[in-house]
């Protein structure tokens, strides 16, 4: 059984060879992206084991999906198929690599039709760590009912719950998004959080504000993004602000966030101080801007060790 539990929708993205307006593009590479399953590629390239619980739609999407995780090394054995809903997909529109929008073609896809029926509890009990995304719950109401209940499955069993805000307000407002979220807060252990996604939350952009909050309404270990300069980590008993790693270029920052959740659980896995676990995150974070896709430019532990240690490294 896998050390990390993941649930959510992935789907195919199409990444545009150029920059600019899409009404002008016309060649476009296909991907495969999903913030869980990005987490859980993260993972496994550094070592540990993670399994992704999700549906696709029974079209070459859905193959494309499923053939490209399994290959990262994910357990899929808990992705189910839609026999009618498709397959979601998305664009990306790049303009510069600090300034990337999406558009989506996910309304009733296979994932929104996730419900509780898909959920095995002795999967998400065995794990040591859940982890899931505010995406999930904005697809659908029964990807809602499905969350609320693998997280009752995980407090039961004491699995770890870490959560990613994720806030797309393309998927639902504000106002829903922050009551949704404060009420998965309490079922929640680590909370990795966007300082913006903190303001949709608790409605202040002070990042001290927003950690204190996080952790009045019981979350034990906040990790809160800052970007370009590094993150804030914090407990109870202990707040660091851990600096950036300095990237050449910044190519696509989407999936970034997802690289560095995937860092900082790595960090948490491996019983690592909480400066640690921040440091590995916002180096996730440093490698995954530097590729287009949200997984390519992820690194293997080797490479993420030399990279934290400056050593870098020659091939001959
Ligand atoms: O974090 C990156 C994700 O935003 C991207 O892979 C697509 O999962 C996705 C989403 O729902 O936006």
């Amino acid at each position: 059984m896998p050390e990390v539990v993941t649930i959510g929708e992935s789907m195919i993205v199409f990444s545009p060879r150029q920059n600019g307006p899409l009404r002008y593009v016309s060649n476009f590479q296909k991907r495969v992206a999903g913030s869980e399953s990005n987490v859980a590629v993260g993972l496994v390239r550094l070592g540990h084991s993670c399994g992704w619980i999700s549906k696709l739609g029974r079209d070459e999407f859905g193959a494309c999906v499923k053939r490209e995780i399994l290959a990262e090394g994910v357990d899929v054995s808990r992705v189910g198929f839609h026999e009618t809903a498709p397959t979601g997909i998305f664009f990306k529109e790049i303009w510069t690599g600090m300034d990337t929008r999406v558009y989506y073609y996910r309304a009733g896809s296979a994932a929104s039709f996730m419900s509780p029926d898909d959920l095995e509890s002795e999967y998400i009990a065995a794990a040591r760590i859940l982890h899931i995304t505010g995406i999930t719950p904005a697809l659908s109401e029964t990807c809602l009912k499905t969350l609320y209940s693998a997280l009752e499955i995980a407090r039961k069993n004491d699995v770890i719950v870490s959560f990613d805000p994720n806030i797309r307000l393309k998927l639902w407002s504000r106002e829903r998004a922050g009551d949704i979220i404060r009420s998965i807060l309490p079922y929640t252990d680590i909370v990795l959080s966007g300082v913006d996604e903190g303001e949709i939350i608790f409605g202040t952009a002070s990042c001290d504000e927003i950690i204190d909050l996080f952790l009045k309404a019981g979350i034990k270990t906040v990790a809160l993004k800052m970007g370009a300069k590094g993150c804030i980590a914090a407990t109870r008993s202990e707040r660091h602000v851990v600096d950036p790693f300095k990237v050449e270029s910044v190519v696509d920052t989407v999936g970034a966030g997802d690289a560095f959740d995937a860092g900082f659980l790595a960090g948490v896995l491996e019983g690592r101080p909480l400066v640690e676990c921040a440091k590995l995150a916002n180096a996730m974070g440093a490698f995954a801007v530097t590729t287009a896709g949200d997984i390519d430019g992820l690194p293997q532990r080797d490479e993420l060790e030399a990279f934290i240690n400056g050593s870098g490294r020659v091939y001959r």
